[in-house]
């Protein structure tokens, strides 16, 4: 029998010991790992004669959730933690199976070349083609504030998302909630007046609710204060062409539904996979495209986890896209599929 399948999984966030000890890390070492690690055991190493790909679509790890007054961890921390995971990564590859990596904002500072000496065999790649028309990758690029920001930070281009991760884990709000940080914004954005002093007062209203920090930690030991933040940024609006109503919007990087949209209109996809957002997914769309089906991966650091499972037979021409959620016991108890 051929493999058909192409399994999509992103947002885990693997985090160091330290992390996972500290309960800091989005990933937990408990739950999230059983769930994580039978649900490959399970559904793809058990299963490997069916699958042809295994795509990582970005944020599998996390070097950017880390307290303010901490150094954030290494990915040498990170890969030493989570031998598991790589393990079971190791043997997809012995078992014929393609594994493909895509950076996320989260881990997008990872070398290639460490990865790839970790888990033999595994292809970075910057997005996912294949299965008909299919393209995939993490989502951050199309977000105001989690793609790269090589202007405002020439050296390593660090986007302001960054140091609203960083703010936002040494918060009280205990665990991690997206719309959190949305709500956030939300209040920033009412009072703000210009777009310059919105973003002043996003940096002041996170370092408030962090306890008020005044500096963040940076990696080497460095100190980076939060008004050398607010400069630094200030410009971020007007320099993406947003106006402070325009920003509004631009901001709810909740739903990328729009950029799928618009890759399948600019470069004639049918089928596009995005994660980060945290939010799983799945729908076929008449309104911009005929024809097209965008689904998100979801997290696996959270209540629930998801995936997306891509179908297609070889010398067929039809594309199931399945949005699959897994139970604590890496079960799949629930799929929809969506059909081209
Ligand atoms: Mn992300």
């Amino acid at each position: 029998m051929s493999r058909y399948q192409r399994i999509f999984v992103s947002d885990v966030h693997l985090s160091s010991q330290r992390l996972y000890d500290s309960k800091k890390a989005w990933y937990d070492s408990n739950n999230h790992r059983n769930r994580f690690l039978s649900f490959l055991d399970n559904q793809v190493l058990v299963k490997s004669k069916q699958v042809k790909d295994l795509i990582l679509l970005g944020d599998l790890f996390d070097n950017w959730v880390c307290p303010a007054d901490e150094e954030p961890p290494t990915f040498n921390e990170i890969l030493a933690a989570n031998p598991k995971e790589l393990e079971r990564l190791r043997k997809a590859i012995n078992l014929g199976i393609k594994v493909f990596f895509v950076h996320g904002n989260h881990d997008y500072t990872l070398p290639k070349s460490l990865l790839e000496k970790e888990v033999p065999g595994l292809k970075v790649i910057t997005a996912y083609k294949g299965a008909g028309r299919t393209h995939a990758e993490h989502g951050h690029l199309c977000t105001l504030f989690n793609r790269p920001d090589y202007l405002n930070d020439p050296a390593y281009g660090r986007p302001l998302g960054y140091y609203i991760s960083r703010l936002h884990t040494s918060s009280n709000h205990a665990g991690f909630s997206f719309a959190d940080i949305v709500f956030a914004l939300d209040d920033v954005l009412e009072a703000a007046v210009t777009s310059a002093t919105m973003i002043e007062s996003l940096i002041e209203a996170l370092a408030e609710r962090a306890n008020n920090v005044t500096e963040i930690m940076m990696p080497g030991g460095q100190i980076k204060t939060i008004d050398e933040i607010k400069k630094q940024y200030r410009d971020l609006p007007t320099q993406q062409g947003h106006s402070l109503l325009s920003l509004r919007t631009a901001i709810r990087e909740l739903e990328l539904g729009f950029h799928a949209d618009q890759l399948c209109r600019d470069f004639g996809f049918n089928v596009v996979l995005f994660g980060h957002t945290h939010h799983k997914k799945i729908d076929k769309d008449f309104l911009f495209v005929e024809d097209r089906i965008y689904a998100n991966t979801g997290t696996w650091c959270d209540k629930n986890a998801s995936c997306v499972i891509v179908e297609k037979y070889p010398l067929k021409s039809g594309i199931s896209v399945k949005l699959v959620d897994v139970d604590l016991n890496g079960s799949i108890t629930n799929t929809r599929t969506r059909r081209l």
